[in-house]
């Protein structure tokens, strides 16, 4: 027994590492299950994590990533909410032989050696998925335009401006859709930034309906929340969602699959959020001096009314 309560009281052990994280904000359901995740990681992982929220604002990122180098800490993480601008900070993260880690959204940078390595989600891949999902079910479901005409019109709900997450969906949906030997049945009608929130995503397609009430069929939505918000403008026009307009979203959070279980939406393609157990066991190989994969993507799925149902009791965000 004395043993044992010695032991009890060894448990407090010092963080092994000093970690300072940029986090984005708190747009979507999505990016707070990523919070919670890192969060959780980083206790479970013994990290002394500095977590900063930039609230949607790049120059937020960079001053944040600025006082972590002025509290030299031992790595820096953060998530590029816009895809360019980093350069000069990464530089000076360099200088100060801090190692850098991108976690989620992708960079452009000049030199790739400014970040040692990058976890995240493809995007692109994601893109083309929703557009395959649509084409499938258009051509399964003899999908006719509900104005009678000759194509089926897509409206888009995009995400964030210079976001890699909005780009890499719209140019994989888009290749798809040309690729497709589907291609001239469709017609992309509206493509606007929502910036993947659930209120601009309402606004934004409440002027669609406004233009073209009769003539949409089919929502592409970069991200559930502007589809979550967007369901709550098509109902506010007298018109069924999922059924005069399919609607499609990315991340499968269960915002979304309460939709699809209500019949209110069609499918959703996954964009894992978890990502806080690879963010820490690959940093600390970096702190230990071993080799990482210099990008790494997590694994993704796809739903839908199919299998939302089965799928909603083992979602974990
Ligand atoms: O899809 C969206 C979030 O970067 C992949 O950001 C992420 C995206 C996600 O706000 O909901």
């Amino acid at each position: 027994a004395a043993l044992a309560t010695t032991s009890m009281f060894a448990q407090a052990v010092e963080p092994e590492y000093t970690i300072g994280f940029s986090q984005i904000g708190a747009e979507s359901e999505w990016r707070t299950a990523n919070t919670n995740d890192v969060k959780a990681a980083a206790v479970k992982h013994n990290i002394d994590l500095k977590f900063s929220d930039a609230q949607q604002k790049q120059e937020n990122q960079i001053k944040a990533i600025r006082t972590f180098i002025a509290q030299k800490v031992d790595l820096i993480g953060f998530v590029p909410i816009v895809a360019t601008g980093w350069d000069n900070i990464l530089r000076e993260a360099k200088r100060a032989k801090i190692p850098v880690m991108i976690m989620d959204r992708d960079l452009t940078v000049s030199d790739d050696s400014l970040y040692v390595a990058k976890i995240g989600t493809d995007s692109y891949a994601e893109g083309r998925k929703a557009f395959d999902w649509i084409d499938n079910y258009v051509t399964q479901n003899n999908l006719k335009p509900r104005n009678g005409g000759d194509k089926l019109n897509i409206v888009i709900l995009e995400g964030t401006v210079g976001a890699s997450a909005a780009t890499g969906r719209s140019h994989g949906f888009d290749d798809a859709l040309n690729e497709s030997p589907n291609k001239g049945r469709y017609n992309i009608l509206a493509s606007q930034t929502g910036d993947f929130t659930r209120a601009k995503g309402q606004e934004v397609m409440e002027s669609f309906l406004k233009s073209y009430r009769d003539d949409i069929d089919i929502l592409f939505s970069q991200n559930d929340d502007m589809a979550l918000g967007a369901i709550q403008a098509i109902e506010a026009a007298g018109l069924k969602p999922s059924k005069d307009i399919v609607i499609v979203g990315c991340d499968a959070v269960k915002g979304m699959f309460q939709a699809m279980i209500d019949g209110k939406a069609n499918a959703t393609v996954e964009c894992n959020p978890l990502q806080g157990d690879l963010f820490f066991t690959t940093a600390k190989k970096i702190l230990k001096g071993e080799p990482v994969e210099k990008s790494v993507y997590v694994d993704e799925g796809v739903f839908d009314t199919t299998n939302a149902k089965e799928a909603f009791a083992t979602r974990q965000y």
